[in-house]
């Protein structure tokens, strides 16, 4: 199973097509709306969205509303779409593929940040949304929150938190953080931002409960669970940073402190861990590159978003001469909205491990 999208962020609208789905699935179409609808939210997002009403429309491979094995077709309509006449722009943002994209293929930078745009991933989290039901009926959840915006620090969330309280509180907070008794804090903090002319990034995390021993492989680089993960994760639009479990704090660690001991619990043998038991979960659900029966844990680092109201220095592509950015609108921050693509981003990778 693997998905593929196309569309521009001002052009008609964003498409995924989803390869090798089974049959016979029942497509519930409002649970991909709703995770379009939160794609859309969380505080601190800019203009556009209030324009846009994403929704799916289901163009191919469903049948009297079950999947019928055929790829299926994804369609999520843009309103604001004036890709034609929308401004060229000849500053290249810093942190944008505006410059390289242009170099690459001799193009202006419109064309280019067009598709570059973080607008794509309402096609990802679709397909994601899709996927999440092929988990479902094989007893996975998935879910995802903000570990942190910022330099402003939020409790660490302990291993023992089921997929139920952690959802809970997710949906309590507007900025999808687990600690929502943090929101006014957080919120002051991205308006000063704001009123400054910055922008702000942070951290997400997902974790997948359910996972049955031995999703990925050992035997080759590319077949590798935690790869694959990290491939579609890093991919994100502002994603800078990828870590499996306890991640880059693994390094200071001594073996002793790091891996999870195994034992046995036989009340569980019927269970995704099939009784193997761990006190702890460093390794974050995956041991050489197969899931281990544990939770995957796995997190992503968004940098600042680089269209910002405050200029930064840049070059006129076509004078060469130096030239502040140009800014009509953007988000302060999209932190909640990258925990919601990384959750769903997460949900196809592990659901294409199901059904390979
Ligand atoms: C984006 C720029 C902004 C964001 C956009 C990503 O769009 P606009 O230029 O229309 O104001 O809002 O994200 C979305 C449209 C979205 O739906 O997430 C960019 O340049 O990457």
């Amino acid at each position: 199973m693997y998905y593929k999208t196309a569309g521009e962020s001002h052009g008609q609208g964003i498409l995924a097509l989803v390869e090798n789905f089974p049959a016979g699935l029942e497509i519930d179409k409002s649970k991909i709306d709703a995770e379009l609808r939160r794609r859309q939210g969380g505080y601190g997002r800019g203009g556009r969205q209030k324009i846009e009403a994403d929704t799916v429309e289901i163009l191919t491979g469903i049948w009297q509303g079950k999947s019928t094995g055929s790829p299926i077709t994804l369609w999520i309509k843009n309103r604001d779409c004036r890709i034609d006449t929308a401004p060229e722009i000849m500053q290249p943002r810093p942190g944008h593929a505006d410059l390289a994209g242009s170099i690459k293929y001799g193009l202006p930078i419109r064309p280019i940040l067009e598709r570059a745009s973080a607008r794509e991933t309402a096609g990802r989290v679709a397909a994601g949304a899709l996927a999440k039901q092929l988990l479902e009926t094989h007893g996975m959840t998935v879910v995802g929150f903000v570990r942190s915006i910022g330099s402003l620090p939020l409790p660490t969330p302990t291993g023992n938190f089921s997929f139920d309280e952690l959802l809970r509180r997710r949906d309590s907070s507007e900025l999808y953080t687990i600690y929502p008794e943090h929101d006014t804090v957080l919120k002051s903090q991205i308006d000063e931002i704001g009123t400054a002319g910055d922008t702000v990034g942070g951290v997400v995390e997902v974790r997948v409960f359910g996972v049955p021993i031995g999703l990925g492989s050992h035997t080759q680089w590319d077949a590798k669970l935690d790869g694959k993960l990290a491939q579609a994760v890093m991919s994100i639009q502002a994603i800078k940073g990828v870590e499996i479990g306890l991640g880059f704090e693994s390094a200071q660690r001594l073996g002793s402190a790091m891996h999870d001991p195994i034992g046995y619990d036989s009340t569980l043998e019927h269970s995704a861990c099939q009784g193997f038991v761990r006190k702890t979960n460093n390794a974050g659900g995956i041991e050489g590159g197969m899931s281990n029966g544990q939770p995957i844990i796995i997190r992503a680092a968004m940098k600042p978003i680089p269209t910002l109201k405050k200029p930064l220095d840049s070059i006129d592509l076509r004078t060469k001469q130096s030239m502040p950015t140009i800014y009509e609108r953007s988000d302060v921050c999209a932190v909640p909205a990258a925990s919601v693509v990384v959750e769903n981003v997460v949900a196809f990778t592990i659901a294409s491990e199901i059904n390979r």
